[in-house]
C-alpha cells in the first residue's frame, strides 16, 4: 500500500468499521471527533485522535478546515471520508488533495457530475442507460416547465436537480397541481442546497429500488458487484436491504449491471460507488449514482466474499482491482436492518445505552459504533448498528434474521427492532414482494396498540432485582403463603399492577407466586445487562437492568418497563410500637443491618430511607412512614437482629 497512516473523517460505526479494516492492512489510523464524541468507540479503536470543533456536525464534522488541520497535524497519507457528512463533497476530496493526501473516493469531477441530476442523467444517456422520461433541459420558466409536464404526461415529479433524500421533491397528479408543487420544489431546493433548478420526470408509481455496486480503479477497470435491493424504506431512510434482489431474474440483472458498469465508465469513474436505480416490472431506469461507500455495503461484501473498504484503500493507493470480472460470484442471501435509536413514531432518540448485546451466530455479522454504558447523542444519524444476516438463500436469511432480532438485547433508549420485528415476520417481505410503499401500505410504521407485559416478563423482573441483591422488596408474611422469608415485589405496568410473593429456595433460585400460578425461576448467568434463566425448567434469555424504580427487560426481542413502587415506608413494613406521636420499626423476620444511612437527631422526610437490612439474601431498604426526628438506632451496620426487634424510633414532627 502506498500510504501507512489514514485519517476518517467520519465517526460511528463506519468509521469503526474503517479502522478495522486499517488494522487488517498495516495501515495507522487517525480518528476525529467533536465534543460529544471524545470516548466514543471510533476514538477509542484508532491509533490518534484530534478534537475538531462542538457537538453540532456544522461545527465540527461538516467542516472541511478541521479536516485539513488534522491531516496536517497527524501526517495521515490518506482520507476516507465514510458516508453522510462530507462523503459527497467535492470541495473536501480537492482540500484533501491540496494537503497532498490521497482521497479515497473517486475523481472530484464525477463526484461534481453526479452531484447535478440533469448532469447525472446527461451521462447516462450517452452510456445507453434508460433514464426515466422527462425535461432535463435549460427552460426555467413556469410556462415552458408547465408545458413539459403536459408533454411528459401525468402524474409526473418535480426534482431538485442538487437534490438527495427526496428533499426538493414534489409528485404531481394533476396539471392544476403543478405550478403551487413547481414553487414548493424550488423553494426548498434552495433553502436546502442553495441552488433552485429542477428537472421533471414521469412518475413511476410504486417501484422497487435496486442499486449496483461498482468500482474502478486507475487502470481502466470497472467491476460491478451485483445489487442491493433497498425497497423497504421510512420516508426516504432506508431500513432494510438485501441482496439479491427477489424481482431480478439473471438476464435482468446481468442488464442491470452491465448498464451501471457502462455508466461508471462514461463518468471516469473510480473507487466504490452505487448505481441507484427505479425498477417497475421488466423496466428499469437509472436514478442517481452515489458517490460514496453505502451504509449498506456489507450484504454485498457478504454475498460477494469481497472486502469493499479493502478494495477503496487499493485503487485509492493506485493499485489495479485485485479481481476481474469473472472472478466476482454472488452467493447466498443477505439481509442487512439498520437499528435506529428512535420512538415508535420514528423520531431520533438520545440518552445512555445501559445495555447493548447484538447477537451471535453462524451467518450473523453486526456493524456496531456503541457499547453499553455509551451516550448516543441527537446531534447525528441515529442509526447505532446494522444487523447483517446471511445464508445459502433467502428463506433461510430470513429465518435467520427473524431469529437475530429476538436476540438483540437494547435497553436504555428506545429503537425501531420493533418495527423491524413487524417487517421480518410479514407475509410480503417473506414472499419478497416489497416495494417502496411497503411500510405505508400495510401499515408497519404505525405503533401497535400496546403489548401486554407477559407473566414471563414480570417473573423474570422479579428473578433479577433478587439476584441483583438490590430488590426493594417487601417483607410478606400475611395471606395464605405465610412463611418466613418470602418477600413480595410490587409493578406496574401501564394500567395494570402486579404482586409477586418470592421465596428464596437456593442462592440462584426462587419460587415466585404471581397472580394464579406459581414458578420457579433458577438464575444461571446475570451479567452485563443480560440473564440466562430456567423457568420452571425452560431455558429464557432476557436483557434486563434496573434504572432507578424502573426495570427495563427484554424478552425475545421486545423491551418492556415495569415500574417499582417507592422503597415501602415503616407502616407498610408493619411495626408494633406506633403511637400517636411516633413509630418505632420493628425488623419483619430475623435479618441482619447492612447499612444505616440516618444518625440518632436527623431530621428525616417521609419516605426517606432508614437502614438496609438482609433477610433470606434479599435485601430492602426501610423507609420512613412520616417526617420526624430518629430518637433512637440501636443496632448498627452488621448487627444481627431478631425477628420483631425495634430498629428505629422516630418522632414525629
Ligand atoms: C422517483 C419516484 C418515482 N418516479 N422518480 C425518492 C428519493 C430519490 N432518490 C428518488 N425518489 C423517487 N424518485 C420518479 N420518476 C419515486 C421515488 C421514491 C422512492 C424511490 C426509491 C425508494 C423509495 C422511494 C420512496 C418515495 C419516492
Amino acid at each position: 500500500m502506498s500510504f501507512s497512516k489514514l485519517l476518517i473523517a467520519n465517526r460511528g460505526e463506519i468509521a469503526v468499521r474503517i479502522i478495522r479494516a486499517c488494522k487488517e492492512l498495516g495501515i495507522r489510523t487517525v480518528a476525529v471527533y467533536s465534543e460529544a464524541d471524545a470516548r466514543a468507540m471510533h476514538v477509542r479503536l484508532a491509533d490518534e485522535a484530534y478534537p475538531i470543533g462542538p457537538a453540532p456536525a456544522p461545527e465540527s464534522y461538516l467542516k472541511v478546515e478541521r479536516f485539513v488541520e488534522a491531516i496536517e497535524k497527524s501526517g495521515a497519507e490518506a482520507v476516507h471520508p465514510g458516508y453522510g457528512f462530507l462523503s459527497e463533497s467535492a470541495d473536501l476530496a480537492r482540500a484533501v488533495e491540496g494537503a497532498g493526501a490521497i482521497w479515497v473516493g473517486p475523481p472530484p469531477e464525477a463526484m461534481e457530475a453526479m452531484g447535478l441530476k440533469a448532469k447525472a442523467k446527461q451521462i447516462a444517456r450517452r452510456a445507453d442507460v434508460p433514464t426515466v422520461p422527462g425535461y432535463d433541459g435549460s427552460d426555467d420558466s413556469e410556462k415552458g416547465l408547465a408545458e413539459e409536464a403536459e408533454r411528459i404526461g401525468y402524474p409526473i415529479i418535480v426534482k431538485a436537480s442538487a437534490g438527495g433524500g427526496g428533499r426538493g421533491m414534489r409528485a404531481v397528479a394533476r396539471p392544476r397541481d403543478f405550478l403551487e408543487a413547481l414553487r414548493g420544489a424550488k423553494r426548498e431546493a434552495l433553502s436546502a442546497f442553495g441552488n433552485d433548478s429542477v428537472l421533471l420526470e414521469k412518475y413511476v408509481e410504486n417501484p422497487r429500488h435496486v442499486e449496483v455496486q461498482v468500482v474502478g480503479d486507475n487502470h481502466g477497470n470497472v467491476v460491478h458487484l451485483y445489487e442491493r435491493d433497498c425497497s423497504i424504506q421510512r420516508r426516504h431512510q432506508k431500513v432494510i436491504e438485501e441482496v439479491p434482489s427477489p424481482a431480478l431474474d439473471p438476464e435482468l440483472r446481468e442488464e442491470m449491471c452491465a448498464a451501471a458498469v457502462r455508466l461508471a465508465r462514461e463518468a471516469g469513474y473510480r473507487n466504490a460507488g452505487t448505481v441507484e436505480f427505479l425498477l417497475q416490472g421488466e423496466e428499469y431506469y437509472f436514478l442517481e449514482m452515489n458517490t460514496r461507500l453505502q451504509v449498506e455495503h456489507p450484504v454485498t461484501e457478504r454475498v460477494t466474499n469481497l472486502d469493499l473498504v479493502q478494495l477503496q484503500l487499493a485503487v485509492a493507493a493506485g493499485e489495479p482491482l485485485p479481481v476481474s470480472q469473472e472472478e466476482i460470484a454472488l452467493r447466498g442471501s443477505a439481509i442487512e436492518a439498520r437499528i435506529y435509536a428512535e420512538g415508535e413514531g420514528g423520531l431520533p432518540a438520545g440518552g445512555r445505552l445501559l445495555a447493548f448485546a447484538p447477537p451471535g451466530g453462524p451467518g450473523i455479522r453486526n456493524d456496531v459504533g456503541v457499547e453499553s454504558g455509551d451516550e448516543v447523542s441527537v446531534h447525528y444519524d441515529p442509526m447505532i448498528s446494522k444487523l447483517i444476516v446471511f445464508a445459502a438463500n433467502r428463506e433461510m436469511a430470513v429465518r435467520r434474521l427473524r431469529r437475530a432480532l429476538e436476540d438483540y438485547t437494547i435497553l436504555g433508549i428506545p429503537t425501531n427492532l420493533p418495527l423491524l420485528r413487524r417487517i421480518a415476520e410479514h407475509p410480503v417481505f417473506v414472499a419478497g414482494e416489497t416495494a417502496t410503499d411497503f411500510l405505508e401500505k400495510h401499515r408497519l410504521a404505525e405503533p401497535p396498540v400496546e403489548i401486554p407485559v407477559p407473566e414471563e416478563a414480570i417473573l423474570l423482573a422479579a428473578a433479577g432485582e433478587l439476584i441483583s441483591g438490590r430488590a426493594s422488596a417487601e417483607p410478606f408474611a400475611a395471606g395464605p403463603w405465610r412463611h418466613l422469608g418470602s418477600v413480595r415485589l410490587r409493578y406496574r405496568t401501564g394500567e395494570a399492577e402486579h404482586w409477586v410473593e418470592a421465596e428464596r429456595l437456593g442462592s440462584n433460585t426462587f419460587r415466585l407466586q404471581l397472580e394464579e400460578g406459581e414458578s420457579v425461576v433458577e438464575v444461571l448467568a446475570f451479567r452485563d445487562g443480560e440473564m440466562h434463566a430456567a423457568l420452571d425448567g425452560n431455558p429464557v434469555r432476557a436483557g434486563f437492568v434496573l434504572d432507578g424504580l424502573e426495570v427495563r427487560l427484554s424478552l425475545h426481542g421486545v423491551v418492556y418497563e415495569l415500574f417499582k413502587p417507592r422503597p415501602p415506608t415503616v407502616d407498610e413494613v408493619g411495626l408494633g410500637g406506633a403511637d400517636a406521636g411516633g413509630a418505632s420499626l420493628t425488623a419483619p423476620m430475623p435479618g441482619t443491618v447492612v447499612k444505616v444511612l440516618v444518625s440518632v437527631g436527623d431530621e428525616v422526610e417521609e419516605g426517606q430511607p432508614l437502614f438496609m437490612v438482609e433477610a433470606m439474601k434479599m435485601e430492602q431498604t426501610v423507609a420512613a412512614p412520616h417526617a420526624g426526628t430518629v430518637r433512637a438506632l440501636p443496632f448498627a451496620e452488621g448487627a444481627v437482629v431478631p425477628g420483631g426487634a425495634v430498629l428505629a424510633e422516630l418522632e414525629a414532627t
